[in-house]
């Protein structure tokens, strides 16, 4: 049987890291086979692409480039590390995917929707995520949480304005597609944010 392919999506500071680590260990005390990784990243080519779309020193990368890059590392993801694992009947928890790239890519920098959409159709051809959890904070408080962190990275640089269109741009797409999505309102404290996340989680493992 496949595996069930999870995605956990926010906008800056929303405690993407701090809830995986939650999901990783409860969904082992459930004694699910899963495997946890991240874009962009996941393997080490697409890492290497990672270093270079984060680096604070890139000042000149266009959005048509960016979104490539993204793309590129997803296709190799995909084919190193997802789809082997799903086929082999494993869980996949992936810390974003392509919402992300529809957020920061299209809501933040622009990007028409329909050239996202071809490049997902042609990457993923029908794969989609079968839930995403979608952590939600105002972009105020998400920045101020972030803000925390010591050297910025080029996407960390962006200004506020940035930030809201992302979120703008998660959010509607969750109203979109609310079978796939569940927003976590992930202002609230931490226990209160995890006690959701598990109904959630639990949702999935009756499923
Ligand atoms: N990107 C893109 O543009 N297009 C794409 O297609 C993809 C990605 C896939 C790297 O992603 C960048 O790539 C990302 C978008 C772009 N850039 N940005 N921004 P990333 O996921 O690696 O980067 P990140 O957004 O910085 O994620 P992160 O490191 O996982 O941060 P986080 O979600 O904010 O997680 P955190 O470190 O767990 O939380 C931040 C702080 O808040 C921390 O001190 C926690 O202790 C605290 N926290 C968390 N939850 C709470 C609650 N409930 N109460 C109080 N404090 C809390």
């Amino acid at each position: 049987m496949q595996g069930k392919f999870l995605t956990i999506e926010g906008a800056e500071g929303v405690g993407k890291t701090t809830n995986i680590d939650f999901i990783r260990q409860y969904l082992t005390s459930a004694g699910i086979d899963f495997i946890a990784t991240r874009e962009p990243g996941g393997t080490p080519l697409a890492e290497k692409i990672r270093e270079l779309l984060l680096d604070a020193k890139q000042t000149a990368v266009s959005a048509d480039t960016e979104l490539l890059m993204m793309f590129a590392a997803r296709a190799q993801h995909l084919a190193e590390k997802i789809l082997p694992a799903l086929e082999k009947g494993q869980w996949v928890i992936c810390d974003r995917f392509t919402d992300a790239t529809y957020a920061y890519q299209g809501g933040g920098r622009g990007i028409d929707t329909q050239r996202i959409a071809q490049l997902e159709t042609w990457v993923q051809g029908s794969l989609r995520p079968d839930l995403t959890l979608l952590l939600d904070v105002p972009v105020e408080l998400g920045l101020e949480r972030a803000g925390n962190r010591s050297e910025p990275d080029r996407f960390e640089r962006e200004k506020i304005d940035f930030f809201q269109r992302v979120r703008a741009c998660y959010l509607e797409r969750a109203a979109q597609e609310p079978q796939r999505f569940r927003v976590v309102d992930a202002a609230r404290d931490l226990i209160e944010v995890q006690a959701r996340i598990k109904q959630v989680l639990d949702e999935v493992i009756g499923a």
